[in-house]
């Protein structure tokens, strides 16, 4: 299986912008975040600075529905 190295890309091209540390993975990849950041939990393809309370009201939504 052919993997594409999305960290080797192009930032906010072939990974996301708000991704600090990329990690390649099989058919996908990861990201790391900076002290004070969230990794988004739906893709977990980037970092959310201060999450804002739209978004947490968003999730604690979501996460009555399942
Ligand atoms: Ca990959």
């Amino acid at each position: 299986i052919a993997d594409i190295n999305e960290c080797e890309g192009t930032r906010g091209v072939d990974f996301h912008q708000d991704c600090h540390n990329c990690t390649n993975a099989i058919g996908s990849y990861t990201c790391g975040c900076r002290g004070g950041y969230e990794l988004d939990p739906e893709t977990k393809k980037m970092c959310i600075g201060e999450i804002p309370p739209e978004f947490c009201k968003w999730l604690s939504a979501k996460k009555e529905m399942q």
